[in-house]
């Protein structure tokens, strides 16, 4: 049960494959009868942070109130997988210290901006850059990669199956699962 309280935070541009990959890895907690939960926006943003929007010190709330989610997660022993920008070295930083050094893994989600520009799947880098959505993450407002992340995977180079096993065979290694 201790064993299994870790937290997967995820980071990476919109369009990075965050969800996806941490959709994937905990499935394949799942099936290995690791209990454990996935934050994201769908409940998230939508929920407890709907009077969050954008700005610097939205996200930064925003990160900070998932950290403490997280905690609760890990308290209650499951596992807990975050999949959001968290664009601010910062406050990444910070949820690091709130969760614990010891049980905190930061993903960098790293793709190429033009890439994730690419992919577009909600159309929405389409409207940063037409200006009809402001402070997108990556055109006007600031992504800081990771500078000590335990993990990097890239989604323009690897498959998701790829980065998923990554994010597993880091974990065995740790003695996480
Ligand atoms: C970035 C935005 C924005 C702006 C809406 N900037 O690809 P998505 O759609 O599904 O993921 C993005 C999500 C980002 O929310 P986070 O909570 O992860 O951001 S942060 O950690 O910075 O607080 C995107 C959508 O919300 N979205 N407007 N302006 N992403």
């Amino acid at each position: 049960n201790q064993h299994h309280s870790f937290v997967l935070w995820f980071t990476g541009l919109s369009g990075s494959g965050k969800s996806t990959v941490a959709n994937a890895v905990a499935r394949a907690l799942f099936d290995q009868g690791i209990g454990n939960y996935v934050l994201d926006g769908d409940n998230i943003r939508f929920g407890l942070n709907k009077n969050l929007g954008f700005s610097d010190d939205d996200r930064k709330e925003n990160i900070r109130r998932i950290g403490e989610v997280a905690k609760l997660f890990v308290d209650s022993g499951q596992a807990v997988l975050t999949a959001f920008i968290s664009p601010f070295q910062e406050d990444r930083d910070q949820v690091r210290t709130i969760l614990g050094e010891d049980e905190f893994v930061e993903i960098f989600v790293k793709c190429p901006l033009d890439e994730c520009e690419k992919r577009d799947p909600k159309g929405l880098y389409k409207k940063a850059r037409s200006g009809e959505i402001k402070q997108f993450t990556g055109i006007d407002s600031p992504y800081e990669a990771p500078n000590r992340a335990e993990l990097v995977v890239e989604t323009d180079k690897h498959d998701i199956e790829e980065c998923v096993q990554l994010v597993l065979d880091y974990l065995k290694e740790r003695r996480f699962i």
